[in-house]
């Protein structure tokens, strides 16, 4: 009902006219990204177009955690582990359960864990009646195993790959990439975890107890009719499916408790369209240490990060100041995300001021000689484009070099309609912000990325490196965005 609200609001604010700046005073307040200076103005006001979230009234649940995938084989460096995409049904409310899709379970995935200098074979397997794929998002690899729009898989059919993991330390995370389909895919549960470990960052002090002082939290909203299902095709729109309720790990309403003094949240983004300011409900400050790919080289102090879909932030959360029996929020966009509940504390230890990577500044003499290349992202809806093309799997658009570095100009020039926030994804790649119109990125997002939020009216410089070749997507992962065309391939040959 809210949601049908919302979009008659919408239209009516869009027949007015100009609407986009009128409309933000109807729709509420997505907290603020202080801590992000260099996201303009614009694109806050652009960028705070969104559904409102309701507030869950089911009683708190247990946050679920997804299980850690055992390997099928492992044999000295070699591991090989076995996915499969499938349907479940999946109990989200009280009463019926939610038909849904995922991965070697019910509903969402596992988490993978892999370390530096693997030798990994993924055994991927559609148990859906459609065809799907494997995409690992974030993962340095060849495009034969990336698991893109051109590596489908058919209803009952298996596909194997092959790679290993050169990447250092990060949260990592695996969907469905198949044209057309892509969007309901991740919508219906097909999301899960990669996380890529190595030694230094096993050397570090950071929490890394799975389930006990480092969790996973996949954000998500979706909506549900009265009979507990979603209906991706109804509720969604051109701009993308905003749900009206949130959930982590597919958890509605959830609540952690912990004896750790320090907690590590690897936060993802994993809704279709929505973006999330994520801050604690006493406004407290707390630690981002690695972005996308990897660590940062310090924790940066933020009380308010904004993550795009598709986007993953590792958070520190020191819980030092609640006694036993006391408990603080996690919220996104002002809404509870999950309640954290103190139970004791071990008093365990952070040093704000170590240092976590050696991720080499940007300077401007480095990209002496570089090619660059202008992406151009526009419009909204149906209207939109990259470089002012809808993509076609059969056109090449741009060509690159193996073992080469670019400079990727990305520019959000809204169009007539005017415009929105679109967070760029490049795939198997990370990639160095060197600036955002001109600036400096912020601090926190001076680390490994594999995707950005573009801001309109911002132009966003990335440093990328080629590394392996094939055929490569970009695109926006707002992903009816991408469905409506907003997608280019790059040849590295
Ligand atoms: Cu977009």
């Amino acid at each position: 009902m809210i949601k049908q609200k919302w979009r008659i609001l919408a239209g009516v604010v869009l027949l007015v006219g100009g609407g986009f700046f009128l409309g933000k005073n109807l729709t509420q307040k997505q907290g603020t990204t202080d801590s992000q200076g260099s996201h303009g103005m614009m694109g806050q006001m652009m960028t705070d177009e969104s559904a409102p979230l309701q507030v869950s009234e089911q009683k708190e649940q247990k946050l679920a955690i997804p299980p850690l995938l055992e390997p099928t084989e492992e044999e000295g460096n070699h591991v090989t582990y076995r996915i499969t995409a499938q349907k479940g049904a999946y109990q989200i409310k009280s009463g019926k359960k939610t038909q849904t899709l995922g991965y070697n379970g019910d509903f969402l995935g596992p988490v993978i864990r892999l370390k530096k200098g693997q030798d990994v074979t993924f055994i991927t397997e559609n148990q859906l009646p459609t065809e799907t794929s494997f995409h690992w998002h974030g993962l340095k690899l060849a495009s034969s195993a990336d698991g893109g729009p051109h590596q489908v898989i058919a209803p009952g059919q298996t596909k194997t790959v092959n790679f290993t993991v050169e990447q250092e330390a990060a949260t990592l995370w695996f969907h469905p990439h198949p044209m057309g389909a892509t969007a309901a895919q991740v919508y219906q549960g097909l999301a899960g975890l990669l996380y890529i470990e190595d030694d230094h960052s096993k050397q570090l002090r950071l929490p890394d107890e799975y389930g006990v002082n480092d969790f996973p939290l996949i954000v998500q909203d979706k909506s549900f009719d009265q009979d507990n299902q979603l209906n991706y095709q109804e509720d969604t729109t051109g701009d993308g499916i905003q749900g009206d309720t949130l959930l982590v790990n597919g958890t509605l309403n959830p609540y952690l408790e912990t004896e750790e003094r320090w907690l590590r949240l690897r936060v993802v983004n994993g809704s279709n369209a929505r973006n999330f300011d994520f801050s604690l409900s006493e406004g407290q400050p707390f630690y981002q240490i690695a972005t996308d790919g990897g660590l940062l080289n310090q924790g940066v102090k933020l009380t308010s990060l904004r993550l795009s879909p598709g986007e993953r932030g590792e958070i520190l959360v020191d819980t030092q100041q609640f006694r036993s029996g006391e408990s603080f929020r996690l919220l996104a966009n002002q809404n509870t995300a999950l309640t954290i509940k103190i139970n004791g504390q071990k008093a365990t230890a952070f040093d704000s001021k170590e240092t976590l990577n050696e991720i080499k500044h940007v300077a401007q003499k480095d990209l002496q000689g570089l090619k660059r290349q202008e992406i151009t992202l526009k419009g909204m809806s149906h209207m939109v484009s990259i470089n002012d093309q809808k993509f076609d799997p059969e056109r090449i658009d741009l060509q690159a070099k193996t073992g080469t570095q670019e400079v990727w100009e990305v520019s959000n020039v809204g169009g007539m309609m005017g415009g929105m926030a679109h967070p760029f994804h490049l795939h198997g790649v990370q990639f160095q912000i060197i600036s955002r119109n001109g600036q400096p990125p912020s601090e926190n997002e001076a680390g490994w990325k594999d995707t950005v939020l573009v801001n309109p009216e911002e132009q966003v410089e990335l440093l990328v490196t080629f590394d392996h070749p094939g055929l490569f997507m970009y695109h926006c992962h707002i992903l009816e965005h991408e469905e409506n065309g907003m997608m280019g391939q790059v040849n590295v040959v």
